[in-house]
């Protein structure tokens, strides 16, 4: 039998994406999961599974097209008997392994009218991530439910996170439009193309001319004065672009402090055995990430966004924190979730599968969405100190610079300190240069103490 493999919806408000790259080509035999197209889209490039066992008879894409949800990928032959019960054993497989209360859509056809269901038990734990990334036609009902409620608490950061397709987000930045800016008259204040229209007549009346922030003039001619190439942006450096410039509409402030880590460094080479075995690296990343989020519980206006159209701030009781990894395409933020429910064993180990699916294009838009604080470690590269930006609408980001043994006066006396930079932006709309100084001296002293985190 011919099956269709289509694009399943990867994320919300994605309708389409550019193939970067196929990598099967036909008369290949396929399996579930292998990886069929690389696939850029607004958030992420990353590689689309197959759902379907076979051989490939017929390619319906190549490079550089734009293909919509729901687009035919490939035709895959599935007829031979054998690979038929495989990919069923298969697919009851992962059905067991995940087995039962929770009713999960297998989506993969969104068109087709006979969408299967069967009954999958929610993943009792963070290897969810995994089973998402890697059938990524499987919806997780009651997360995305979940995910919903924490939009939905927040009006303000329904606003801040602008409900609209990627189109009317061009349209939008084309005329110079802050999108978050235009009210959206759609269902949940989905902002369409009239609506950001209208924005654009209104604010043009209001003032009789344009008080739009246009994105700058043009540039001179460079070619006049040497040689030059021009190459088109591509995707994941538009969208880091756009996220920075909109970023950059608050105002921030850097605060740095240095903290001892002699004793962490000692604690580290002491455990890193014990935790490799647990499947993780126990690095200055990972441990920053349970410092900084027992200090975000310490100090809830850094996990905090704001609406200044509704004047309200939205503190948020959960703790979601995003790690900048750099990657061959650019930089990536991928998030650890309900870091507060984690130990550094768990966290050690999600960081590395993070990581590498950022590095290995594969980690999925919905593992980089949600985050409330960032943490941006250069240490490993070298650098004495940086100002990060602030990944908006999050209000702080940790940046850590490289480790160095100094001579530290202490009792009269210089004495050789492993001593880390640490530099925390901030917006200061909505904190304070005290409680900043006072926020980063906490996680400088729970380095120092790791004992500190008890108290
Ligand atoms: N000071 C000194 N050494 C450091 C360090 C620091 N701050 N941070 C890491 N290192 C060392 C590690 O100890 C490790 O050394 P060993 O191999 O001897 O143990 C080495 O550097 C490599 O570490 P790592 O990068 O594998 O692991 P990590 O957890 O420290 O960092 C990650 C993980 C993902 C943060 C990092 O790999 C990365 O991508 N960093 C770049 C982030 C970035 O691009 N930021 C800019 C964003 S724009 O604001």
């Amino acid at each position: 039998m011919i099956k269709e493999v289509k694009l399943p919806e990867v994320s919300e408000n994605i309708e389409h994406g550019d193939v970067i790259k196929v990598l099967v080509s036909v008369g290949d035999e396929i399996s579930i999961d292998q990886p069929l197209i690389e696939l850029e889209t607004d958030k992420a490039l990353f590689e689309v599974p197959s759902t379907e066992e076979g051989v490939v008879k017929e390619i319906s894409v190549k490079e550089g097209d734009v293909i919509n949800i729901g687009s035919v990928i490939l035709k895959v032959e599935t007829n031979s008997k054998e690979i038929k019960e495989q990919t069923s054993d298969k697919k009851e497989q992962t059905a067991d392994n995940y087995v039962n209360k929770e009713s999960v859509e297998i989506n993969n056809d969104k068109e087709s009218k006979s969408s299967e269901k069967i009954e999958l038990k929610k993943p009792e734990n963070e290897n969810a991530q995994n089973i998402k990334s890697k059938n990524i036609s499987v919806t997780d009902t009651e997360s995305e439910l979940a995910d919903n409620e924490n939009v939905k608490a927040s009006g303000a950061h329904d606003k801040i996170l602008a409900p609209a397709s990627p189109s009317v987000r061009r349209l939008a930045r084309e005329l110079g439009v802050e999108i978050s800016s235009v009210s959206g008259s759609g269902k949940d204040g989905r902002i369409s193309e009239d609506d950001v229209k209208s924005f654009v007549k209104a604010s043009m009346n209001k003032s009789g001319s344009s008080t739009l922030t246009l994105s700058g003039k043009s540039l001179p001619d460079f070619s006049k004065w040497g040689e030059v190439r021009i190459e088109p942006m591509s995707k994941i450096r538009a969208v880091t672009a756009e996220a920075m410039s909109y970023s950059w509409t608050a105002p921030m402030v850097t605060q740095f402090d240095k903290a001892d880590i002699t004793l962490a460094e000692d604690f580290r080479k002491k455990y890193s055995e014990f935790v490799k075995s647990n499947g993780g690296n126990l690095t200055v990343t990972s441990m920053l990430v349970k410092i900084c989020t027992e200090a975000l519980k310490k100090f809830p206006q850094f996990n905090s966004s704001i609406d200044l159209n509704k004047k309200e701030i939205i503190y948020k009781n959960y703790f979601n924190v995003g790690i900048a990894v750099d990657t061959e395409r650019g930089l990536l933020v991928p998030v650890v979730r309900n870091t507060d429910k984690k130990n550094i064993l768990e966290i050690s180990a999600e960081l590395n599968v993070l990581a590498e699916k950022a590095r290995s294009k594969k980690i999925m838009p919905d593992e980089m969405d949600g985050g409330n604080f960032t943490i941006s470690n250069l240490g490993g590269i070298g650098g004495t100190a940086f100002t990060p930006i602030v990944y908006s609408p999050q209000v702080a980001i940790l940046g850590v610079s490289r480790a160095s043994k100094e001579a530290v006066y202490i009792n009269d006396n210089f004495i050789p300190r492993i001593m880390l930079p640490l530099s925390l932006t901030y917006d200061h709309r909505i904190i304070d240069g005290a409680d900043a100084a006072r926020f980063l001296r906490w996680i400088c002293e729970a380095l120092e103490n790791p004992m500190y985190l008890l108290l």
